[in-house]
């Protein structure tokens, strides 16, 4: 099969187009979604107005305010982005059984078998763009690839809303520096550039074994479709600069627990359970700590997750005697539900899931533990949950 059947999709400015959506007038503006520009916290995004004068996601909020004065600084509203990206992820599982979800915005559509009802399999990827954007009334970039890693990177060319096909992709790639292939970690990174390899190309002439360990699967192998995962998402995590730096644990354990309790509901929304947790904190002094486990069994359940994160944070707080300016948690090992019966009667499980039915009625802050009531004090609460700081949706 000599087609290039995957197409990759990634909306533009994710966060920053919703807001623009909603509110047309803020069209062609530069808006900075994170916080307000003299706060702490990071930018989560910027429109491509904003982009030109050197904001980007994960610069402090109060960088983007120098580089841009005139920007529009929004603190974001998560809750309505990740109802549209539920849309997102539903419309293209009525497209095509293989997709799979990269993040909250991004996924891989798995053509084959589909090039039947379009005279061309670059009409449909376009037509399939267009729909996207047409449903979920966002713009989107879309690249056509032979493999994921090549439907990626022509995505990236074909960004801001445009559609791209590299051609021949082993060229292509063999021109990219070494960082730009996911999979090759800074460790590697760092091994590879000690030995005078900064190309694709110059590892595949010195080792080409390694080549053919690190790059030749992202091009070749099977796996080079998308998984059949639904969307899902293969990790998803929530995490949240304070407004000041806090030493008291307690108020630390109050903000975990929060966004335990937001991972424990995207899971249980989307019948998923998570097999591993990771927690991470950022000290004052800007050194950063994670550990994950393996949880005892997979599970949505906010009663086991909160154990098994406040068991890590314990740890992660014996690091440094420091105030933290950070704290966040990642669920990993997502599976679903039906392939793990023998769990979902569980007690606890059954417990989140009962809250759950009634945050769908009744909004997500009718219901908190007695830890997360803590913080009503700092934050303002609205129907679908506190306004934090940066509740980013990171990948
Ligand atoms: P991206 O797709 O990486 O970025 P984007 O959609 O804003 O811009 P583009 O794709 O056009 O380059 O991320 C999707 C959303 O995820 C983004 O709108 C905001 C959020 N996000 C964070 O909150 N923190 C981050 O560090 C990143 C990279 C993204
Ligand atoms: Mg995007």
């Amino acid at each position: 099969m000599k087609a290039p059947f995957i197409l990759h999709i990634d909306i533009d400015a994710f966060f920053a187009a919703v807001e623009v959506m909603l509110k047309p007038s803020l069209k062609g503006k530069p808006v900075i979604v994170g916080g307000m520009p003299d706060e702490r916290g990071v930018v989560c995004t910027a429109s491509y107005a904003a982009r030109k004068f050197g904001v980007h996601s994960g610069m402090a909020l109060r960088t983007a305010a120098q580089k841009c004065p005139s920007g529009i600084f929004l603190r974001g509203r998560y809750h309505i982005y990740s109802q549209i990206s539920r849309r997102f992820f539903d419309f293209l599982n009525r497209l095509s059984p293989g997709v799979e979800g990269v993040s909250i915005d991004e996924a891989y559509i798995d053509l084959r078998g589909m090039q039947y009802l379009y005279p061309s399999v670059y009409q449909m990827a376009q037509s399939l763009k267009e729909s996207v954007e047409k449903e979920i009334g966002l713009k989107v970039s879309a690249g056509l690839g032979f493999s994921k890693l090549g439907a990626k990177l022509a995505t990236e060319v074909a960004k801001p809303g445009g559609f791209f096909f590299l051609g021949d992709e082993r060229t292509f790639v063999s021109n990219l520096t070494l960082e730009k292939i996911p999979g090759i970690g800074p460790h590697t990174l760092l091994i590879l550039q000690g030995l005078g390899i900064k190309r694709v190309k110059e590892l595949e002439s010195a080792y080409p074994s390694i080549w053919k360990k690190l790059i030749g699967p992202h091009l070749y192998s099977s796996s080079r479709y998308p998984g059949n995962t639904q969307g899902q998402a293969k990790s998803c995590s929530r995490e949240t600069t304070f407004p000041e730096d806090i030493s008291d644990r307690e108020m630390i354990m109050s903000h975990l627990a929060y966004l335990v309790d937001r991972l424990s509901v995207y899971l249980i929304e989307h019948h998923l359970f998570s097999g591993r947790i990771e927690v991470k904190v950022r000290f004052s002094d800007f050194s950063t700590f994670t550990r994950r486990t393996t949880l005892e069994f997979p599970t949505s359940s906010y009663q086991h997750l909160w154990k098994t994160s406040l068991f890590l944070l314990n740890q992660l707080l014996k690091k440094k005697k420091l105030a933290l300016r950070l704290v966040g948690v990642k669920v990993e090992d997502m599976m679903r539900q039906r392939d793990l019966l023998p769990f979902v009667c569980l007690k606890s499980e059954k417990l989140s899931h009962g809250v759950s039915d009634i945050r769908k009625r009744f909004g997500f802050s009718s219901i908190f533990t007695g830890r997360e009531l803590f913080l009503e004090g700092i934050y303002p609460v609205e129907r679908e949950g506190m306004v934090l700081k940066t509740a980013s949706l990171t990948k």
